[in-house]
């Protein structure tokens, strides 16, 4: 399978992630590319390849522009206010608040994210813009007759909205891929989103359209990040109404609560009739995942990656979370090659 891989990953790496009242060493780090990179190696199965240059025509469709603005001129304006720390907001728009966005950056990083663990760095932008060529160059090899392909991404992209950061997330490399297939010739995409976390950027993406199927199995928000998206009463809006699936379930959930909502998924994307799938694979799902509480094993990642191949749909995985660093090549590698041996 092509592998998709850019080093400029490592220029976002931030010395804090606010979790639990204490600075720790975010759980989302470059190490992790390391281990999957070194477990498709073992297994010979890294065909790597560069990513080209980024076409932005599709991101400015799944992204406001002044959001774009905002993610490139953030650090040098926050520097230049005389900060000398990594970029976390203060303030955010609450309940019974004015929506107008500020003019000073400290104000206007609030307007921009939804969670206070993400921190913005001097090399955020770089990595974030190569993650999404990433998705792009992978998504273009599939649009070209690969049967499939490994956008081997980071930082994640599944929690960034239309307009919003968080969540380890700053480009929705999904959304950007996923409307990438569209623009070259795909009627309708599919995406189904197995990340422990529900996608509630790719949600808020396409939730009025009806030209992009979002799946989403997920930690029921009652319980789990990002808490305030997620349940199964958002269906989608306007002419999207229909085109929202989410499968929140409990804490402790194992393979047969989970597959059973695969089951369910696949049947609805089966109906959908998708000229391509893009999988939100995040590997979180996995038992010993130090911020997650599903319990999959090893083993339930390869049977769930054969049953994507049943589709037989031209598929492209998007790499999204995964901190159990230790298992997350194994896991990672286990849905590619159970995909490519069904
Ligand atoms: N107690 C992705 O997996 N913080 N993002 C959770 C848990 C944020 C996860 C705190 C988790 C974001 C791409
Ligand atoms: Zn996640």
């Amino acid at each position: 399978m092509k592998v998709v891989y850019s080093e400029d990953h490592r220029l976002h790496f931030p010395q804090g992630e606010l979790y639990g009242g204490e600075f720790v060493t975010p759980f989302e780090r470059p190490s992790r590319v390391e281990y999957i990179l070194r477990e498709l190696k073992r297994r010979k199965m890294a065909d790597l390849m560069a990513p080209a240059k980024l076409d932005w025509k599709p991101v400015r469709k799944v992204h406001d522009r002044e959001f774009l603005d905002f993610l490139e001129t953030a650090w040098s304006e926050w520097t230049a206010a005389g900060y000398r720390g990594e970029i976390i907001p203060t303030g955010f728009a609450a309940r019974g608040m004015g929506r107008k966005k500020p003019r000073f950056i400290d104000g206007k990083v609030g307007y921009y994210c939804h969670s206070m663990e993400t921190c913005i760095t001097a090399g955020t932008w770089e990595a974030a813009q190569a993650s999404a060529a990433v998705a792009q160059t992978a998504q273009k090899l599939v649009s070209a007759g690969a049967r499939s392909a490994f956008a081997l991404c980071r930082p994640p992209g599944h929690h960034a909205h239309h307009d919003m950061y968080g969540g380890y997330c700053f480009l929705n490399n999904a959304a950007i891929a996923a409307q990438g297939f569209l623009d070259r010739g795909a009627k309708r995409v599919a995406i189904l989103d197995v990340d422990f976390h529900h996608g509630n950027g790719t949600q808020d993406i396409f939730y009025g359209r009806d030209d992009v199927l979002f799946c989403s199995l997920h930690g029921q928000p009652q319980d789990a990040y990002p808490y305030f998206l997620g349940y199964k009463d958002e269906k989608g809006s306007g002419k999207g109404e229909g085109f929202n699936l989410n499968y929140p379930m409990p804490p402790g959930s194992k393979y047969d609560v989970w597959g059973k909502a695969l089951a369910d998924a696949t049947a609805k994307i089966r109906r959908f009739k998708p000229d391509a799938l893009v999988v939100s694979l995040g590997v979180d799902t996995f038992k010993d995942d130090p911020i997650s509480f599903f319990k999959l094993t090893s083993d339930d990642f390869s049977t769930y990656g054969a049953a994507i191949a049943k589709f037989k749909l031209p598929t492209l995985f998007v790499m999204e979370g995964g901190y159990a660093v230790e298992a997350i090549g194994i896991n990672t590698v286990n849905v590619l090659e159970g995909f490519l041996n069904a």
